[in-house]
């Protein structure tokens, strides 16, 4: 699996390319001004990982190399996007092929005598919920149409392609009814078949309420507990974020930045916390390789066996995998090496079905 990436969505001005800004710090235009963001923009930031930098002095690595988060921040989309309302929804293309989708729900009333314009002309995170969704889902709609119209032409010749034809069919007619297709009930075979596509409403969401600055530290309010009810009922997750607050750490050393955090009660950076939460709601953990050259973070989906995890390094170690050598984080900080973990009964030879654990520190033999 490449690293991870998620697509941020949302309502024009709730303050997606503020979160985007500070989590990148790229200078994305952030303004008052609903419909902003034209070009989709595209971040990388490594996924912070303290254990990195502890192993990198027990093996005296040369370099670190962190895990990657891809961060697509796109447009604002509005009711009737599907109608070309707007912007249109054909940004939505550039987050297709991303793992997870952030949605950004505005959580802030407009404070301080300034205005930011609200799009629907008030504050109502379940209506702008309502808003996206549909939307998702009519874009969604769209290329199921569209697939299932090509493959029409096809079925006489080739039969082999009925049962992916019935499956858009089923889909087709649950996002009718304005469902999302998460929540359509498939087979394994079908949800294969899916899968195969990059359906918006098949994807995970994550919800970041956006709360202002007098909701600090708790980051709670009356409308986040709206999105949380809500969200809680369709399984997903809601991480409060104050986009304004995000932005004024972004310009700060690391140093500056923790400092900053602990006088307004707050432990972590929102981009800490974003990373945690999208790694849970793709049940994502990270593995380690670490040597003389190269210390290493992999990220691979919970449930993972070594053989497949290898692959993750290079295709050549998977199809030659002999055996996975694995000491855990901790044991390889309470022992300070490879070596004296190994001597104190540490290292565990696995096999190719292994299923790797978050933390491991593994060592692959491959022909
Ligand atoms: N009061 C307040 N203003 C905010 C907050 N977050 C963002 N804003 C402001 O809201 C305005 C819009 O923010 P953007 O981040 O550009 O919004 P967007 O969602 O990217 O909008 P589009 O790209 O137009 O879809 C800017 O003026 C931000 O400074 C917040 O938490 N509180
Ligand atoms: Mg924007």
């Amino acid at each position: 699996m490449p690293d991870l990436s998620c697509g941020i969505v949302g309502l024009p001005n709730v303050g997606k390319s503020t979160l985007f800004n500070a989590l990148t710090r790229k200078a994305a235009a952030a303004a008052n001004y609903p419909f902003c963001t034209i070009d989709p923009n595209v971040g990388i930031v490594p996924v912070p990982d303290s254990r990195l930098a502890i192993l990198s002095k027990i093996s005296g690595s040369k370099k670190i190399i962190p895990a990657t988060l891809t961060i697509v921040d796109i447009a604002g989309l509005v009711k009737g996007a599907s109608q070309g309302e707007g912007l249109g929804n054909q940004f939505l293309t550039n987050i297709r092929e991303t793992d997870a989708i952030i949605q950004v729900v505005r959580c802030f009333e407009n404070e301080g005598g300034i205005d930011i314009v609200h799009v629907a002309g008030q504050v109502d995170p379940l209506d702008d919920i309502e808003v996206i969704q549909i939307e998702l889902i009519l874009s969604d709609l769209q290329m199921a149409e569209n697939i299932a119209k090509k493959l029409e032409k096809q079925l006489k010749q080739k039969k082999e392609l009925v049962p992916l034809h019935e499956v858009l069919l089923k889909a087709i007619h649950h996002l009718n009814q304005n469902f999302p297709l998460r929540t359509l009930i498939v087979t394994e075979e079908e949800k294969k078949l899916l899968t195969s596509y990059p359906f918006l409403t098949n994807k995970k969401t994550l919800y970041v309420t956006n709360v202002p600055e007098s909701s600090l530290p708790s980051m709670e309010n009356s409308l986040v507990d709206k999105v949380r009810l809500h969200a809680k009922k369709e399984g997903n997750q809601v991480l409060p974020i104050c986009a304004k607050l995000e932005e004024e750490i972004a310009q700060l050393s690391e140093e500056d930045a923790r400092e900053f955090l602990a006088t307004v009660g707050l432990e972590e950076s929102g981009l800490n916390r974003l990373i945690k939460a999208s790694f849970s709601t793709l049940d994502l953990i990270t593995y380690i390789t670490t040597g003389e050259i190269e210390t290493r973070a992999w990220t691979i989906r919970k449930g993972t066996t070594a053989q497949v995890a290898a692959g993750e390094i290079h295709s050549d170690i998977q199809k030659g995998f002999i055996r996975a050598e694995v000491i855990s984080f901790e044991d390889m900080v309470t022992y300070g090496s490879r070596s004296a973990a190994r001597e104190a009964g540490k290292a565990r030879s696995e096999g190719k079905d292994y299923i790797v654990r978050d933390g491991d520190v593994i060592l692959f033999y491959h022909n």
